[in-house]
This record gives structure tokens, C-alpha cells and sequence, in this order.
């Protein structure tokens, strides 16, 4: 990765970025959110409706792994005796089956389960970071602050599912540790087209109040730019 930097064609304003010092940050692309019989589907979700985030990031991914960007994927889920899941959250709603339960995919959103795992379009690389997170947030109760500063980071790249859920609350937590966030606009997604819509519009209102928001063909065109002009 070479220290030059490159705009985005962002909103609320272009932002430029450091590249050396940028991460992309993929939220939990786990098949217990984008598959029948997963963790999404128990809640009553369609979950066809994340599809549409997988070519966008793929696209980004592949030019990230080409310019030598640091790529940290999230999974949301839990340990196999549930001592990192809140009662509260397990005990909540009327879900067709509870975390922890057996479904199709081995038990709902449980670490090392079949469901757990990233879906195959965005499987990591082995050199890829993978941080396993118990909350909503990627840097509650887990190592990210801690690999980002290793790294020297300053700005995230940020898509994945849901959109007004895991992708919005890392926002907020990364926004709040001082990370200047852009999130994908297409590489994110929800089972509620207008909570995507929603959740979008409240990051970059107020002047971008949490951050940054850009189609992934804004990224992808200011990443090509600055290696053209490298
Ligand atoms: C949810 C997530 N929706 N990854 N998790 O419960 O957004």
C-alpha cells in the first residue's frame, strides 16, 4: 500500500483519504443473516432482501486485497455455553427458534456453527482479520481498537448488513473513537429497504454527523485514480 491518498466522492461532502491508514470493514456477511434457516430468517425477515450487498462489496473487496488495504471482516454471534449472550437479548421477541437453538445451519448465531461462518462470495483470506463480536457494535467486547492502532489506522471503509443495525452502531462506536468512517452506500443492506434508506440519510445528516456515505463505484473510482496517478 503507498501513502498517497485519494478523494471519494462522498456525501455530505468528497472526503480525501490516506489509503496507507484506511481499513475496509466488513460487518458480519454471515450466512445465519443472509440465508434461509439463519438467524435473520428466525426473526421474520426476508432475508433475499441482503442480497443485493454482495457484488457491490465484492467489487471493493477485490480492489482492497489488489492495493494491499487492510480487510477486517466481523461475525456476529456467541460462545457454544452462551456466557457472552445477554439474557436479555436471547430471552427477546417471539423468534422461530432462539440463538442457541438447532436449526439447518447447526445452532442460530453460535461460533464455529455452519450459520456463523462468512458467506463463500466474501470468505476471508487467511491473512484477512477476522474479529468475532458478541453485540451489535464491532468494537464492544472485542479486539478492534487494539488491531487498528496496531496498523496505524485512521479511516474505515465501512459496508456490510444490516445497515441500521451492525453497520450503524460500529459507525457510531468508531465515529466516537475518532475513525472518520465512510460507509458504502450499495454495499449495505437491511430486510427494510426504507431502514437502509433511514439509516444511511442519519449518518451523513447534520454535515455528516457520524460520517461519510458513497456508492461503491465512488470508492472503487477513487482508489483506480490513485493508482493510476501512483
Ligand atoms: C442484526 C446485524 N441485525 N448484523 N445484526 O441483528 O445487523
Amino acid at each position: 500500500m503507498t501513502n498517497s491518498s485519494g478523494t471519494i466522492a462522498a456525501e455530505p461532502e468528497p472526503i480525501a483519504l490516506d489509503w496507507s491508514k484506511t481499513a475496509l470493514v466488513i460487518i458480519d456477511m454471515q450466512r445465519d443473516f443472509m440465508e434461509p434457516g439463519g438467524f435473520g430468517e428466525t426473526l421474520g425477515n426476508d432475508v433475499s432482501q441482503l442480497a443485493r450487498a454482495v457484488k457491490p462489496i465484492g467489487a471493493v473487496l477485490a480492489a482492497a486485497r489488489d492495493s494491499g488495504m487492510l480487510v477486517v471482516h466481523t461475525r456476529e454471534g456467541h460462545l457454544p455455553d452462551l456466557s457472552d449472550a445477554p439474557p436479555a437479548k436471547v430471552e427477546r421477541g417471539a423468534p422461530s427458534l432462539r440463538i442457541g437453538d438447532p436449526g439447518p445451519m447447526g445452532r442460530i448465531l453460535i461460533r464455529g456453527e455452519a450459520g456463523h461462518d462468512i458467506i463463500p462470495e466474501l470468505y476471508p483470506l487467511d491473512s484477512e482479520i477476522v474479529i468475532d463480536k458478541p453485540g451489535k457494535g464491532a468494537f464492544y467486547a472485542t479486539e478492534l481498537t487494539d488491531v487498528l492502532q496496531k496498523y496505524g489506522i485512521e479511516n474505515l471503509l465501512v459496508c456490510g448488513v444490516t445497515t441500521e443495525v451492525c453497520v450503524n452502531t460500529t459507525v457510531r462506536e468508531a465515529n466516537d473513537r475518532g475513525y472518520r468512517c465512510v460507509v458504502i452506500s450499495d454495499g449495505c443492506a437491511s430486510y427494510f429497504p426504507e431502514f437502509h434508506e433511514m439509516g444511511l440519510r442519519m449518518i451523513k445528516a447534520q454535515g455528516g454527523i457520524f460520517g461519510w456515505v458513497a456508492s461503491s463505484a465512488a470508492v472503487l473510482e477513487a482508489m483506480e485514480t490513485t493508482k493510476t496517478l501512483a
